[in-house]
């Protein structure tokens, strides 16, 4: 199987061969299955302004806005499919560690389930995912794929204190700490789909490179931090990901 040569000569940081491999993922890869992303033409911040839905202020002065946003947008993703970066990703991700035992890591930023979908097991939400709420009386994290807009009692606590459980600007994004720990112990740092806009995210690359790893980005246009990459490759993420991987 040609699987899992993802270091073809045509990638120049793929000379070096690489055990664990850091894969950071953006809206771009799940473009091609339908998801706008966030800051291209059509993107969701035209239609709604970024500060009237994504901050906890403004959940606070206006949640039934808040909340018909994701719940419209929770719905939307579940009518979408995996495409075939997705699915190059998860063959990566399952075939990688039985080579010589490297890791793989996918980072996300995305809230949709597309790499799970597609078949991936090692996959970190860092901003949260549309398919869980969080319950602000009790702290779980119950699964929701329904709406929130009438206020449903938590399944954990029957508290009316459900919201969605996404990363909002000013929060914090998810577990860090794994995610510089990860960043230590690879040798191969790759960014798919991301525009390189927003932080702690985009500095990853940065804090790859001082750490030595080798760094590729694969995007349809070079993101903000483009001359952090030792190499770009520029295309659609369902072409470019498939001929990186396989
Ligand atoms: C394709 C393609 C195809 C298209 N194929 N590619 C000043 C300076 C620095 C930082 C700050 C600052 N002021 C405030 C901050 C911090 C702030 C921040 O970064 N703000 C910036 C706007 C400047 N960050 C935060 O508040 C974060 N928290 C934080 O910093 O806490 C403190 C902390 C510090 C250090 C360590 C730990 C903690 C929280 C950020 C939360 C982000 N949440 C969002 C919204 C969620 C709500 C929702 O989903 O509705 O998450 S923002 C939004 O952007 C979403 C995304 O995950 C995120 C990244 O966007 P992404 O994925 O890059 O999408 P786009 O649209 O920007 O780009 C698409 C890309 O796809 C493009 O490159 C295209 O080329 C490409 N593409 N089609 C391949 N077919």
């Amino acid at each position: 199987m040609a699987l899992l040569t993802p270091f073809l000569p045509c990638f120049m940081v793929a000379m070096k061969r690489s055990r664990n491999i850091v894969i950071l993922t953006g809206a771009g890869i799940s473009a091609e299955s339908g998801i706008d992303t966030f800051r291209s033409a059509g993107g969701l911040w035209e239609q709604h302004r970024v500060e009237d839905v994504a901050t906890p202020e403004a959940f606070a002065r206006d949640p039934d806005l808040v909340l018909r946003f994701y719940d419209m947008r929770r719905e939307a993703i579940q009518t979408k499919e995996p495409n075939p970066a997705h699915l190059a990703l998860a063959r990566l991700d399952r075939e990688w560690p039985k080579r010589d035992g490297g890791q793989v890591l996918i980072v996300t930023q995305n809230v949709d389930d597309l790499h799970e979908r597609g078949g991936a097991l090692n996959v970190l939400h860092m901003h949260g995912e549309h398919l869980n709420a969080w319950c602000l009386a009790c702290d779980s994290r119950p699964r929701w794929t329904g709406t929130l807009i009438d206020r449903p009692p938590c399944p954990v606590c029957s508290e009316p204190a459900l919201r969605p459980d996404i990363v909002w600007f000013g929060e914090v994004p998810y577990r860090m700490d794994e995610i510089y720990e990860a960043v230590a112990a690879a040798d191969l740092f790759v960014s798919i789909g991301t525009s390189g806009a927003v932080y702690p995210a985009a500095g990853l690359v940065r804090t790859a490179r001082e750490l030595g790893l080798q760094t590729l980005e694969l995007n349809l246009e070079r993101s903000q931090g483009s001359a952090w990459f030792d190499e770009t490759r520029l295309g659609p993420a369902s072409e470019i990901v498939p001929a990186w991987v396989d």
